[in-house]
């Protein structure tokens, strides 16, 4: 007969308000319907979200601690309090075009497994930690998962709050101090959690495609963000022969035309793409004067990606020369494929299987925080399925099914983990 623990499950509908509540902040109307989030990292929208999860975090009884880089933790004590505790989570800060379910997922699934516990009164022996980490995204403020970086030593603190904004030119530490999220903790951390699991959706057409309802993630790809600001002369558009310009935007479209030739050329998961790029003056009649661009390159293979930064450089490197104009190369964030705790992977594949879910184990495209965390603790993550494999859109969209099912795999982990599974 199974024990009570087995047959525990969150609750669906109270997870589903919480998440159309936070949508609510930062939100984002498409035409057809569409409902999505805009909530880049320490802006205004970014602190009434952090505040409305803050309050539901106290309302649950949870001791909310905010460390030096704006991260977030409430942790529900465990019997043994000397025992390190299991720790979930992920972002509440979307992109400009972001869903309801980036990141908000993972957080509020989280809160509602210590709700689920506190409500049926079970303390397992080790504290569980919901957190959520300052700017995972990395959009308005490079690199992503700069929180949990910071928190696990990756990144100095000094070095992230004078960090500027690719928007607005904001310091970073500016706005954590302004939006009154600069806590007391220390980073890096004094302790770190005994394990950490993240539940996420995919982002991708895998799952939909296959029809499987869990991923057991065991891993997440390389990634590799390059600025390149790009130095030409601007110049009149009717008067100036084509053999005297000196055009940046000429550039940078051959740059992009590369970036997505070298996929092609590279094949397997190699990804690339080009999603920033700022022209000035940006006017009809007159040649750009500079232009400032990203590159992001990712491959579940480091050597591979490491090739394909090479063959980015040298290209620059030659187009530049060609069109006679200045390219100034700035790396915005860079971290290597990572490979998630076996042990914990396993940990999630049987839980989803126990409640009788199909799974596939799969690397993650996306970059999340669990990377981070797994530096310095056993991690893996759980993914559910995103409808077209749409994300970063406004359309964004997990079934309710499927939402249900991430968090319960989520409680079930996090009941193993913490010593009552
Ligand atoms: O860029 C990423 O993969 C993540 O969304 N920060
Ligand atoms: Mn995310
Ligand atoms: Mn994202």
């Amino acid at each position: 007969m199974p024990t009570a623990v087995d047959d525990l499950r969150i609750d669906g509908s109270r997870l589903h308000r919480r998440i159309e509540a936070l949508g609510l902040i930062g939100a984002v109307h498409g035409p057809n319907g569409e409902r999505g989030c805009a909530r880049l990292a320490l802006t205004d929208a970014d602190r009434d979200a952090r505040d409305l999860v803050v309050t539901w975090m106290r309302d649950l009884g949870l001791t909310v601690e905010i460390d030096r880089i704006g991260n977030v933790f409430a942790t529900l004590p465990g019997t043994e309090p000397e025992l390190a505790p299991v720790m979930t989570g992920s972002h509440i800060d979307t992109v400009a075009t972001g869903g309801r379910f980036d990141g908000n997922l993972g957080v509020l699934a989280g809160l509602e497994v210590l709700e689920t516990l506190i409500t049926n009164g079970i303390t397992p022996r080790r504290g569980v930690t919901v957190a959520f980490f300052t700017d995972e995204e990395g959009a308005r403020f490079a690199p992503d998962m700069l929180g949990s970086l910071v928190y696990v030593g990756g990144l100095a603190l000094e070095d992230a709050l004078d960090i500027r904004a690719a928007d607005d030119d904001a310091r970073l530490g500016d706005e954590l101090d302004r939006i009154g999220y600069s806590g007391a903790l220390p980073v890096p951390a004094v302790s770190f959690p005994h394990s950490y699991v993240e539940l996420h959706i995919e982002q991708g057409p895998i799952l939909e495609d296959a029809g499987i309802e869990i991923g057991v993630v065991e891993g997440v790809q390389g990634i590799s963000w390059t600025e390149l600001t790009i130095s030409g002369r601007s110049a009149h558009a009717g008067t100036t022969p084509m053999h005297l310009r000196r055009d940046p935007l000429l550039v940078a479209a051959r740059i992009a035309g590369f970036v997505r030739d070298l996929t092609g050329e590279l094949g397997g998961d190699q990804v690339g793409t080009v999603g920033r790029l700022d022209v000035h003056p940006n006017l009809v009649n007159v040649v750009a004067a500079t232009v400032t661009m990203t590159v992001d390159v990712r491959n579940t293979d480091e050597s591979l990606l490491q090739d394909a930064e090479r063959r980015l450089a040298e290209f620059v490197a030659t187009v530049a020369d060609e069109e006679q104009v200045d390219v100034r190369s700035r790396t915005l964030a860079r971290f290597e494929p990572v490979e998630f705790d076996p042990a914990m992977v396993d940990v999630v594949e049987l839980a989803a299987r126990r409640l009788g879910h199909s799974t596939r184990r799969m690397p993650s495209g996306a970059g999340h925080d669990a990377q981070m965390l797994a530096r310095v603790c056993p991690s893996a993550m759980i993914f559910t399925p995103s409808v077209d494999g749409l994300s970063h859109n406004i359309a964004e969209y997990t079934a309710p099914d499927d939402v249900e099912a991430g968090a319960n795999v989520l409680l079930h982990v996090l009941l193993e983990r913490a010593g009552l599974g």
